[in-house]
C-alpha cells in the first residue's frame, strides 16, 4: 500500500473518504506542530537535515532519504498492511477474526493503553530538546533529529488511533498528549522514565539502548492486539524502533571505545586518568548503564498485575513474539517468581500466568539487553582493555514490581537504606560524575570531527561518508 503524499496528512488510511475524521486531524495538526516548535529539538529547526521518510510499508525499501526542514518533516499515519483472515493470536477469544473496530467491553482498557503508549513519545522528544546544542558532531545531530521526527510519528500513529476509534474522548485525550510535560510537577508524563531528564549525550545513549528497548518490547505485545488497528500501527512502528536501538548501542559502544583508545595511549587503567584526557572512564559508563537500566525495567508494571492479566485473556495485549509459544491460552499454567517475603528474604512464588505477564515480557527485555552488552564487551576486549560491562541485578534500584519498596547492591543481594544511602553513587552517576560528563558536551558540527569523548561510526547513514553534511548550518 502506497502512500499518498498529496494530502495535507500523509497517510494510507484512505483519509480522505472519511471527512470528519480527516477534519479532526487537521484541526490537531497545527496544535502539532505548535507543541513541535515549543519543545521539539531546541534549534536547527530551519536548518535543513538529512532525514528518512516513510514512502511504503513494505518491509523493504520503505525509506526515502533526503534533505528536509523539521517542521516540514511528513509526519503521518502508516499502517502496516492488514494480514488476510488474521484470527487473535491469543487468550480467551483465541482463533476468532480480529477486530477492525474496538469492541464496546474493551474501549476504555484499549483507550488507556493506547494513551500510555502515545504519551511516551512526545515525551521523549522533550526529554531529549536540548541535545543538539551539544552534540557531538553533526553525524549524531542528524541521528539525534531522526529518532526525534520518528516519534513525533508514533504520536501521531496513536492520535490517529484515539481520533479514528474514541470519539470525543480520544480526541480529548490526543489534546492532552500535548499538554502532559516531560519533568512537568504539575502535569508530568505517564510513566516515570519519561519524566527523567535527559541532559547528556551518555543518558541519551543509554536512553535509546534500555528505553527505546522497553519501546521495542511493548510495541511487539501490542502488535499481537485483536484489535487490528493497533496491531497494524504497532508492526509499522517496530520497522523504525530499529535505528534507535542502534543510535543507542553503537553510541555507547563508541564512548567505551574511546575509553579503550585513550586508556591505551596512555598505558593507564585510572578514571581518573582517563577523565582528565577528555573522555568517558568505564566505570562511569557502567554507572549510566546501571541508572538507564534499572529505571526502563519499571516501565513493564508489577511483577504480579491483574491488569496484564485481564489484557491478555481478552485479546488485547499478547507476550513479545507470541508464536514462539505453544500455549497461547496458558488458563491453568503457573509461572515462578521471586518475592520478598514478610522477613525480608527473598523467596519464590509460584502464580497464576497470566497475572505474571508483565514479569515475562521483563525476562525476555534483559534477554535482549544481555546481547547488546556481550557485543560491547566483545569490542572492549578486542582492545586489550581488561573491563567488562555488566547488567545489574534486576532487583537493583526498583520502584515498580517486587523489588519496589526494597534496597538491594548490583548483585541482587539485600541491602538497608544506610547502605544504599552510603554506597548509592559507587553504582549510579553521582553529581560529580555528571558534571564530568557534563563538561564534555561541547557542540561539534565540522563534517566528519568528533568530539575527543566519543569514537567516529564505522560508516555513515545510507553509504553516505561519516563526513557527510548531515545538517546544514
Ligand atoms: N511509571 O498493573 P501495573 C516507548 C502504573 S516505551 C509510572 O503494575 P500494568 C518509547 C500503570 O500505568 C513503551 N506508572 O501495570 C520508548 C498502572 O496505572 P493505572 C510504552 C507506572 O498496567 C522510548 C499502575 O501503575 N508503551 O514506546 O500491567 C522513546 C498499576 O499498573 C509504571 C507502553 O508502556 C511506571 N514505570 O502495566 C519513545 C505500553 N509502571 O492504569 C517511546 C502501554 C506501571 O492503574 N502500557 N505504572 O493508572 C502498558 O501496557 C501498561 O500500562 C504498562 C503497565 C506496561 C506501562
Amino acid at each position: 500500500m502506497g502512500i499518498d503524499y498529496q494530502e495535507r496528512i500523509p497517510n494510507n488510511v484512505h483519509l480522505s473518504d472519511d471527512r470528519q475524521l480527516q477534519r479532526a486531524l487537521e484541526k490537531w495538526q497545527p496544535h502539532f506542530i505548535d507543541w513541535w516548535k515549543e519543545l521539539g529539538p531546541e534549534g536547527f529547526q530551519t536548518k535543513d537535515v538529512y532525514l528518512r521518510t516513510a514512502t511504503s510499508v513494505d518491509a523493504k525499501g520503505w525509506a526515502t532519504y533526503g534533505h528536509t526542514k523539521m517542521p516540514d518533516y511528513r509526519w503521518g499515519i502508516f499502517l502496516a498492511n492488514p494480514v488476510k483472515d488474521r484470527t487473535i493470536p491469543f487468550g480467551d477469544e483465541y482463533g476468532k477474526p480480529v477486530w477492525s473496530q474496538v469492541p464496546g467491553e474493551h474501549r476504555s482498557t484499549l483507550r488507556r493503553l493506547i494513551v500510555t503508549q502515545g504519551d511516551t513519545e512526545p515525551a521523549s522528544v522533550e526529554q531529549q530538546r536540548r541535545l543538539g546544542q551539544i552534540c557531538p558532531s553533526l553525524y549524531d545531530m542528524r541521528n539525534l533529529f531522526q529518532v526525534n521526527v520518528e516519534e513525533g510519528r508514533h504520536l501521531w500513529a496513536m492520535v490517529y488511533l484515539l481520533h479514528a476509534h474514541f470519539g470525543r474522548d480520544g480526541r480529548e485525550e490526543a489534546e492532552e498528549l500535548l499538554q502532559r510535560h516531560s519533568g512537568d510537577p504539575n502535569n508530568p508524563r505517564i510513566l516515570g522514565t519519561f519524566n527523567e531528564p535527559i541532559e547528556d549525550w551518555m543518558s541519551f545513549f543509554c536512553f535509546t539502548f534500555f528505553t527505546d528497548r522497553d519501546g521495542k518490547y511493548q510495541l511487539k505485545m501490542l502488535a499481537e492486539s485483536g484489535f487490528d488497528p493497533l496491531s497494524r500501527t504497532c508492526r509499522f512502528m517496530l520497522t523504525e524502533e530499529a535505528h534507535h536501538m542502534f543510535v543507542g548501542e553503537t553510541g555507547v559502544g563508541r564512548v567505551m571505545k574511546r575509553a579503550c583508545e585513550v586508556m591505551n595511549e596512555l598505558k593507564t587503567g585510572d578514571p581518573q586518568k582517563v577523565r582528565d584526557a577528555g573522555a568517558i572512564d568505564l566505570p562511569t559508563v557502567q554507572k549510566y548503564l546501571n541508572f538507564w537500566f534499572s529505571s526502563s525495567l519499571d516501565l513493564f508494571g508489577s511483577d504480579i498485575s491483574t491488569n496484564a492479566a485481564s489484557y491478555f485473556a481478552n485479546g488485547l495485549k499478547g507476550r513479545p513474539d507470541e508464536d514462539q509459544y505453544e500455549d497461547h491460552i496458558v488458563k491453568d499454567a503457573t509461572y515462578t517468581v521471586e518475592e520478598v517475603d514478610d522477613n525480608g528474604q527473598v523467596v519464590e512464588a509460584e502464580v497464576a500466568y497470566r497475572n505474571a505477564m508483565n514479569a515475562v515480557a521483563r525476562q525476555a527485555y534483559i534477554k535482549d539487553c544481555e546481547l547488546g552488552v556481550q557485543r560491547w564487551n566483545r569490542m572492549i576486549r578486542k582492545t586489550g582493555v581488561d573491563f567488562e560491562i555488566k547488567l545489574p541485578s534486576e532487583r537493583f534500584r526498583r520502584n515498580v514490581g517486587n523489588w519496589a519498596n526494597f534496597h538491594f547492591d548490583l548483585d541482587g543481594n539485600p541491602i538497608s537504606e544506610d547502605v544504599w544511602a552510603a554506597r548509592k553513587d559507587e553504582w549510579i552517576p553521582s553529581a560529580a560524575d555528571r558534571d564530568h560528563v557534563k563538561s564534555l558536551m561541547v557542540q561539534v558540527t565540522e563534517p566528519g570531527k568528533m568530539a575527543g569523548w566519543i569514537a567516529p561510526p564505522d560508516r555513515g547513514i545510507n553509504n553516505n561518508p561519516v563526513d557527510y553534511e548531515y545538517v546544514r548550518l
